[in-house]
């Protein structure tokens, strides 16, 4: 039987800046049987100390334990990398310590790649995705394709620093339903608006539903720049795009209609979130 694991909590991650000694303390995870509560501290250790054969070792044991790869996504892997941000942040790691945690992200994502996109339903759409120009992070990205594929959609993933005209050329050439712009830099977000004012000019807006993320992207800007859909993280993404495809089909990209609905569906997510909370 598949492990899952509760990842949407929202968890205090103050013992992640001491030792992996003050994270078994923790009820992070308390829920998993202690031999996999403490493999999830594992990953996330492993990770914030950039030790990527080590990482993907313990990834390993976790899939041995039936733990699926989203828990491990959206679980250790993501607390640990968060950390890892928060550190740099506070001038307490460094470019090079931030690459060997990236690297240990990569290497393990590429262990569970083919765990994910096996998941693979029918074929429901097309989508391109990018991280625009001038902005290197891909990580969030890749794990947003992965799901998408996961979910029945091919996915053209332009890769990073990708130039609006890149994101032109493949509309015309994939004609995909949705097109997705990642940025994590404040610097980059605009890059954002500034393709979605060049698809717009191209004559392509109401052919693509547009989707921004990544984490400076909020709500607010979806609506400055009129993308249609903000994507939280990769489950949001993946079910405002599964909608765009299925029961939205009919709305043309920019329209505000469709805008709405994307905005009714983080509606119903949190209502949903909120009625769990109430329930445990
Ligand atoms: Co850099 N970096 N980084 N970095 N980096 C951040 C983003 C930063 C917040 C760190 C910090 O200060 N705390 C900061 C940005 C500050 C700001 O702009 N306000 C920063 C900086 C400053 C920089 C450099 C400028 C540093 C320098 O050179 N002095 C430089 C920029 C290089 C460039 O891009 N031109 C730089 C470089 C790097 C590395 C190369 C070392 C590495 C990236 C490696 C890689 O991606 N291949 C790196 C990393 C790893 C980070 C942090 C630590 C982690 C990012 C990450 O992977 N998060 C990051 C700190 C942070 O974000 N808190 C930081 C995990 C990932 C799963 O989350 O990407 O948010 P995220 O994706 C989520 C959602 O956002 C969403 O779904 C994902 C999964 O749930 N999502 C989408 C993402 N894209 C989506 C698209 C969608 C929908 C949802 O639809 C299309």
């Amino acid at each position: 039987m598949p492990l899952n694991i509760d990842t949407e909590k929202e968890y205090d991650l103050e013992d992640l800046q001491y030792c992996l000694e003050d994270s078994l303390e923790t009820d992070r995870w308390s829920e998993a049987p202690a031999p996999v509560k403490e493999l999830f501290h594992e990953i996330e250790w492993n990770i914030i100390d950039g030790q990527h054969t080590e990482t993907v070792g313990f990834i390993n044991t976790a899939l041995k334990s039936e733990v699926t790869a989203r828990t491990l996504i959206a679980g250790p892997m993501a607390t640990g990398i968060a950390e890892v941000g928060r550190r740099f942040k506070m001038d307490e790691y460094f470019l090079p310590e931030v690459m060997m945690s990236a690297k240990c992200m990569h290497e393990a994502l590429g262990r569970l790649k083919p765990l994910i996109i096996a998941e693979k339903s029918e074929e429901v759409g097309t989508v391109v995705v990018g991280t625009v120009q001038g902005d290197l992070h891909d990580i969030g990205k890749k794990i947003v394709a992965m799901m998408l594929e996961a979910a029945g959609f091919t996915v053209h993933d332009l890769g990073v620093t990708v130039p609006p005209e890149k994101f032109i050329e493949a509309i015309r050439e994939h004609k995909p339903q949705i097109v997705g712009f990642s940025a994590l830099l404040t610097t980059t977000m605009n890059m954002q608006w500034e393709t979605l004012k060049i698809i717009t000019a191209e004559g392509l807006r109401e052919d693509v539903k547009v989707f921004v993320g990544g984490a400076p992207i909020s709500q607010a800007w979806c609506d400055k720049i009129g993308a249609d859909a903000y994507g939280m993280d990769a489950l949001v993404a993946v079910e405002k795009a599964k909608a765009c495809v299925t029961n939205l089909s009919n709305m043309k990209g920019g329209a505000p209609e469709l805008h709405a609905a994307m905005l009714e569906i983080d509606k119903a997510r949190e209502e949903s979130k909120a009625a769990m909370a109430v329930a445990s």
